[in-house]
């Protein structure tokens, strides 16, 4: 699977095109920063860019994305569309079907598991985030930007949200360079990270108290896991993206090598997310269920089996890495 020339991806994108750009499903913040920013950037080199992407949790309207983003297509029509940080075509959700219809179509993105979806592509899975991988193709425009300071906010964010706070071993030199480049531009990052990490809401904590109620451990403590049920969900009155930081705390746990956590989305569908050091390669086990992700932080989804036996499937996988 072969990637295409930056060169390539900036001709397309910087040629005064009607451009749609989506990221996937339950936007985070590279998602939608990434998106964003790209967007921002074909608009102000003379290209009529939107970015098309779901409702997002409000955490991220620190980020400042001005008026480039519709959750709806209705009537636009773009020659190209550019999927950001989707690992398969799937992940765009409802917006998959108008992406197939359309005569240009390039996939940019960070994940291992990418299935070169796009008739252009360029997949870096060394890349912190989408957002690093969209600076590195605008970059040299910045000098050329009317508005550049909402542009770096937005990938600054989709940097900081991937890497947790440069906390994540895919921070890489570049990673950093980048990020001190983007400072130099005239917006709150404090807020921005303070935003994104350090406040939760009332009904988040809520749900956080009741996965650790259902904390379980085996492995002598090397495998965590916990889950919550739909009604447990409706009764702290929370969303799916207030329980985003379950599993990152579960694997704060100390002996923890692997952290497991399950929530029921829907009536019968299960969300699992999954953390690991580097003995364990999660990724490998949420392709095994269907899903995908990073080494160290993957995901998937199972319908139709009760919630024991998805943690007891997932957990006879994990075990199997460790020794
Ligand atoms: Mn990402």
């Amino acid at each position: 699977m072969m990637n295409n020339t930056i060169k390539e991806i900036q001709n397309l994108l910087f040629s005064g095109k009607n451009i749609a750009v989506s990221a996937h499903t339950s936007p985070d913040g590279d998602a939608i920063g990434a998106s964003c920013a790209l967007a921002m950037a074909i608009n102000e080199t003379g290209g009529n860019a939107k970015v098309f992407i779901e409702k997002y949790s409000d955490t991220f309207d620190v980020i400042p994305v001005n008026n480039v983003v519709e959750h709806s297509i209705a009537d636009f029509k773009p020659d190209i569309y550019v999927a950001v940080d989707c690992g398969d075509i799937q992940r765009l959700g409802e917006f998959t079907e108008i992406y197939n219809n359309t005569p240009v179509r390039i996939n940019i993105d960070h994940h291992k598991s990418n299935t070169y979806f796009g008739m252009y592509n360029y997949v870096d899975d060394k890349s912190s985030s989408s957002s690093e991988i969209i600076y590195l193709i605008i970059r040299d425009l910045f000098n050329k930007f009317s508005n550049p300071d909402d542009i770096a906010a937005c990938i600054y964010s989709g940097i900081v949200f991937d890497t947790g706070g440069f906390r994540h071993t895919s921070t890489k030199p570049q990673t950093l360079l980048f990020a001190s480049e983007l400072i130099k531009y005239n917006f709150n990052f404090n807020k921005i990270y303070n935003t994104i990490f350090n406040t939760r809401k009332y009904g988040e904590a809520k749900a956080m108290g009741k996965a650790l109620c259902n904390m379980e451990n085996s492995s002598n403590g090397r495998v965590v896991y916990s889950y919550l049920l739909e009604g447990d969900i409706a009764q702290c009155k929370t969303t799916s993206d207030g329980l985003s930081e379950i599993v990152n705390y579960l694997k704060g746990i100390s002996g923890c090598e692997a952290a497991v956590f399950v929530y029921e989305k829907s009536k019968g569908v299960f969300k699992v997310s999954m953390r690991s050091d580097d003995k364990v390669d999660v990724a490998l086990i949420a392709v095994k269920f269907g899903g995908g992700g990073h080494a160290k932080a993957a995901g998937c989804t199972i319908e139709n089996q009760d919630v024991e036996t998805i943690l007891k499937n997932i957990i006879c996988e994990i075990e199997k890495s460790l020794d």
